[in-house]
């Protein structure tokens, strides 16, 4: 059969205008299926609302240079950039060191406070003071031994002019109480525009400890606001009066590893693990409280619902979005370097996830989604974006990325 110009508008028209009634449920399960996640979620749990999970999957167009440029660093948890443009890496085992941009080692810098490496813990977090210039300040967490077990705290000491010590070293901050786990001590330590700093902490993975990220008065599953000397920031919502801790800033967190700002709307936005499921990222407002262990999309590793094994209540903020199953958000930044389609997008190292999320973030609503690095078999535990716009990561096989615009 000859078949014009015309008919083919025609049939293309039909086509349309069939594939128009097939919407519904049919078109629900393209939506679902073109999500970055093709596995089933452990629950049958369903979203507040359709843009908390899985978002539709996204591709970045710009051709990007990624390379490897440092292996076998050792345990780096924690980074940031000098003001020269180098990278300060932190160590688990207790220390920190320098690097070029270009993977070039520096130098290692030691006389830190004694930390309690096993499991999940040891020297994690780094910061610069905001005049560091001037006063060669940095701020680091770790989780610190006690005799009661060990507990997250944060320290301060100049860095000295050779780069090899740090000096006049003193500990400002304790999450008590100190207790007996390798597991969920958070630690993610970021300074506002005031020049006071966000401190997040974790529940401690124990089913003794876990009620207290409700309790005001433990500095356990947390987000802390305290000024350089520890003091507790002005304007925290909960003061000693109220019978509790007067740092807390946020509470009802399980174990918040991820920290960042929004660079147009300058909102703190936080990503913590979930269980079985259930990781999540929030934006975090002074005095919130974030639901865990009484709301939450996930389960307990044996399968088992936590709590009432309900997903919303007055009063418990919803997750901006969650992941079932998880992916395991570590270290996350929003990126506002020279890939122009990256403009405000936000990035997690993923630990079981073993990739790197890129999210599309459109009026506090996550639009888009895609998985970076994913055959590299990596867990990247933390992200940076560097003085030239590089966004960079390290993983816990000891590997610097280094990924730019071609
Ligand atoms: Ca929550």
């Amino acid at each position: 059969m000859y078949i014009n110009k015309n008919s083919l508008l025609l049939l293309s028209a039909i086509g349309i205008f069939y594939s128009c009634k097939q919407t519904g449920e049919a078109q629900t399960n393209t939506q679902s299926n073109s999500s970055v996640e093709t596995q089933a979620p452990n629950t049958d749990y369903q979203p507040a609302f359709k843009e908390q999970t899985r978002a539709p999957r996204m591709k970045t167009e710009t051709d990007l240079q990624i390379d490897i440029i440092a292996k076998s660093i050792g345990k780096p948890w924690g980074m940031t950039h000098l003001p020269n443009g180098r990278l300060l890496i932190t160590d688990k085992n207790g220390f920190m060191q320098i690097f070029t941009t270009n993977g070039e080692f520096i130098t290692k810098i030691t006389g830190f406070p004694e930390v309690d490496s096993q499991g999940q813990g040891g020297l994690l977090d780094v910061t610069l003071d905001p005049d560091f210039e001037s006063n060669r300040m940095i701020y680091w967490s770790f989780s610190e031994p006690h005799e009661n077990g060990n507990l997250t705290s944060v320290a301060k000491g100049k860095l000295a002019e050779d780069e090899k010590t740090v000096e006049n070293v003193n500990i400002i901050f304790q999450a008590t109480p100190a207790f007996n786990s390798p597991l969920h001590f958070g630690s993610r330590i970021l300074f506002d525009k005031e020049g006071y700093l966000f401190v997040s902490t974790g529940e401690r993975s124990d089913i003794e400890t876990r009620p207290q990220a409700q309790d005001l008065s433990s500095g356990l599953g947390k987000i802390h606001h305290i000024d350089k000397d520890g003091n507790p920031a002005p304007g925290n919502k909960y003061t000693s009066e109220d019978l509790a801790m007067p740092y807390i800033y946020t509470y009802g967190h399980r174990n918040v590893q991820g920290l960042t700002f929004h660079p147009e709307t300058d909102q703190l936005w936080a990503a913590e693990f979930g269980p079985k499921g259930g990781d999540e990222i929030n934006i975090i407002e002074n005095g919130k409280n974030y639901g865990w262990p009484i709301i939450t999309y996930g389960l307990e590793y044996s399968g088992e619902t936590i709590g009432e094994g309900i997903t919303q209540k007055d009063g418990m903020e919803q997750p901006v979005y969650y992941w079932d199953p998880a992916i395991s958000p570590s270290g996350i930044t929003f990126y506002n370097g020279t890939v122009s389609e990256w403009k405000n997008n936000m990035f997690l190292g993923c630990l079981s996830g073993q990739h790197i999320i890129r999210l599309k973030i459109k009026d506090n609503k996550v639009i888009g989604e895609e998985r970076l690095l994913e055959n590299e078999g990596e867990r990247f535990r933390d992200l940076h974006q560097g003085k030239e716009g590089e966004l960079f990561a390290i993983t816990d096989s000891g590997k610097i990325y280094r990924i730019k615009q071609k």
